[in-house]
């Protein structure tokens, strides 16, 4: 897979690309990442990349003439990317808060690329005709401004070179699968057996394979449905998911919101903190105190 990306902060990105799998997916072949500086596709002296808004306004708007002479030159210099004749190939992707949200599915499309343009906006925005013309698509990384596309730009590098097939090992790929559908991760546990007063679970000791099977898929469903409702709303758990979390069993909802361990005395099963009632339960927080009332 080639992957280019165009940005006015070039430098950001080698200390991401060089380490770990990132690094190592470059070194086997598997994805080649190019960092070109918008900058350079500038023609006037001081190299300028953004202007005051039409209209009027606080802010700059990125302009249109450095944005397109960019990619018009990776069209030319760069692995044959034929811009919207062939979306299954190569797709160009703006990162911008307005996009669609980043989801697992979206890097998994986007994996399958053999070319991947990443265009990187910053100031107030930029110039509309650079949304309609270049970009396939725009992507966001959440919902939260960012002062530039530099950072989701990195997140969205990672989360698809990691599922390009072989980039993982092969252990790490039979996690993903794990993982990948659709439920937060059940609670792990290593070394050593009991850690200042907390014991690890002793169904995960027991070397009952379909034991340890069942309670980390209740884990996984009770913990996903204290934080995260909407994930099991979403997709592929069917009727037994919910089935198996009414009535829910001690080990279900032993499940702690995030945030609000401090001072627990074991880390094995206990009265879940769901229990102290209906209005307590906040999922990230740790008081269940609303800041608004
Ligand atoms: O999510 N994003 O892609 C962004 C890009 C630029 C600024 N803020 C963002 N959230």
């Amino acid at each position: 897979m080639y992957i280019d990306v165009v940005t006015i902060f070039p430098e950001l990105f080698a200390p991401m690309l060089g380490v770990s799998i990132l690094k190592r997916a470059q070194e086997q072949g598997r994805v080649e990442v190019k960092v070109h500086n918008l900058r350079d596709y500038t023609t006037d002296k001081r190299r300028t990349v953004d202007d005051r808004p039409y209209g009027g306004g606080p802010g700059m708007v990125m302009k249109p003439e450095p944005m397109f002479a960019a990619v018009e030159a990776l069209e030319t210099l760069s692995h044959g990317i034929r811009r919207r004749a062939d979306r299954s190939e190569c797709q160009i992707v703006l990162m911008a808060p307005q996009g669609e949200p980043l989801t697992h599915a979206l890097a998994q499309e986007l994996s399958g690329l053999r070319h991947l343009v990443i265009l990187c906006g910053h100031y107030e925005g930029v110039d509309e005709r650079i949304r309609s013309q270049i970009a396939h698509r725009e992507v966001s990384i959440g919902d939260y401004v960012l002062t530039g596309g530099e950072l989701p730009a990195l997140v969205l590098i990672d989360c698809v070179v990691r599922l390009i097939p072989g980039v993982l090992g092969h252990q790490d790929a039979t996690r993903e699968e794990s993982f990948s559908n659709g439920l937060l991760e059940y609670p792990q546990y290593t070394r050593p057996a009991t850690f200042r007063g907390m014991d690890v679970p002793t169904v995960l000791r027991s070397g009952d394979h379909e034991q340890v099977g069942v309670w980390r898929r209740l884990q996984a469903l009770a913990r996903t449905l204290t934080r995260r409702p909407d994930l099991l709303s979403r997709d592929t758990h069917g009727p037994r998911a919910s089935s198996m979390l009414t009535p829910p069993s001690q080990e279900a909802t032993a499940v702690k919101p995030w945030r609000n361990a401090k001072g627990s005395a074991s880390a094995g099963f206990r009265p879940p903190e769901v229990d102290k009632g209906a209005t307590a339960v906040k999922p990230w927080g740790s008081t269940g105190v609303s800041r608004n009332g």
